[in-house]
């Protein structure tokens, strides 16, 4: 009873499945989504066509330069594996003779995205320079990655950790990143020993994960060079005027500089 039970959950939540992903658009159009690199046996029967019946006869599929797709009984089926990353969409048009009649609808076929993809750095050496005096939290560079997978899904859901630094000094962690945007920035103790003198160039270690970071997310690494700078502004000396000047104006008193 309980096993009979049990298969009757199964083929419900099949039906399910199967609803959500062979779905039947209104009309003679279809849209249907199909799971990139299926790995099984070939012909790969995807769905049946609601629109033929079986006496239908001169079928042309259309839109489909690689060879890809064929209807056998009825049943579009596919002979290799598709990439998202390639194609993410097929528009197929059918056409067909049926009654005497030449007849056509649309298959849209949807590519359904697997994480199949392995996140990275837009370089693996990167480089930013920080001044003494800024103030904890202030990003003073953006590290920037990319992922080849769906944005929509988990799949390119980025995640920047920093790993290490080197070296150590005089705090061992001087750096932060944000997690989701990549900014790096001071921690306290970096903001309040930033000292040049003492080391004027460090190397970051930084990560970048998909999955939003979760524990089966792919993952690639990348360095971060930050070169310190000195406080380089300094106040310029006053401006003296003597009063009660004689014209004519207007009289130059001061030049300014840009740097
Ligand atoms: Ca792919
Ligand atoms: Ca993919
Ligand atoms: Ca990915």
């Amino acid at each position: 009873m309980a096993a009979q039970h049990t298969l009757v959950m199964f083929l419900r939540a099949l039906t399910l499945w199967m609803f959500h992903v062979f779905m039947p658009c209104l009309g003679a159009n279809v849209k249907i989504g199909i799971p990139e690199n299926y790995d099984g046996i070939f012909p790969w029967y995807l769905s049946k066509l609601p629109s033929l019946t079986t006496n239908y006869s001169e079928l042309l599929i259309r839109g489909d330069d690689e060879g890809i797709f064929g209807v056998d009984a009825a049943f579009l089926y596919a002979l290799k594996p598709l990439d998202r990353e390639k194609q993410p969409s097929y528009s197929l048009q059918m056409m067909y003779r049926m009654a005497g009649q030449r007849q056509s609808f649309t298959v849209e076929v949807c590519v359904i995205d697997k994480n199949d993809n392995v996140p990275t750095f837009s370089t693996v050496s990167m480089r930013g320079s920080v001044q003494l005096g800024l103030l904890k939290g202030i990003p003073f560079m953006r590290v920037e990655a990319s992922d080849r997978d769906d944005r929509n899904t988990a799949h390119a859901e980025l995640r920047f950790l920093l790993m290490d630094q080197t070296p150590r000094i005089p705090a061992a962690h001087m750096f932060a990143i944000d997690s989701i945007q990549g900014e790096v920035s001071l921690t306290e103790d970096g903001a309040s020993t930033l000292d040049p003198e003492m080391c004027g160039r460090y190397k970051l270690l930084v990560m970048v994960k998909d999955m939003a970071g979760k524990a089966n997310a792919f993952f690639s690494t990348g360095t971060v060079t930050v070169e310190v700078t000195g406080n380089t502004w300094a106040s310029p000396d006053p401006v003296r005027l003597q009063e009660n000047l004689p014209g004519p104006y207007p009289i130059p008193i001061s030049q300014v500089i840009s740097a």
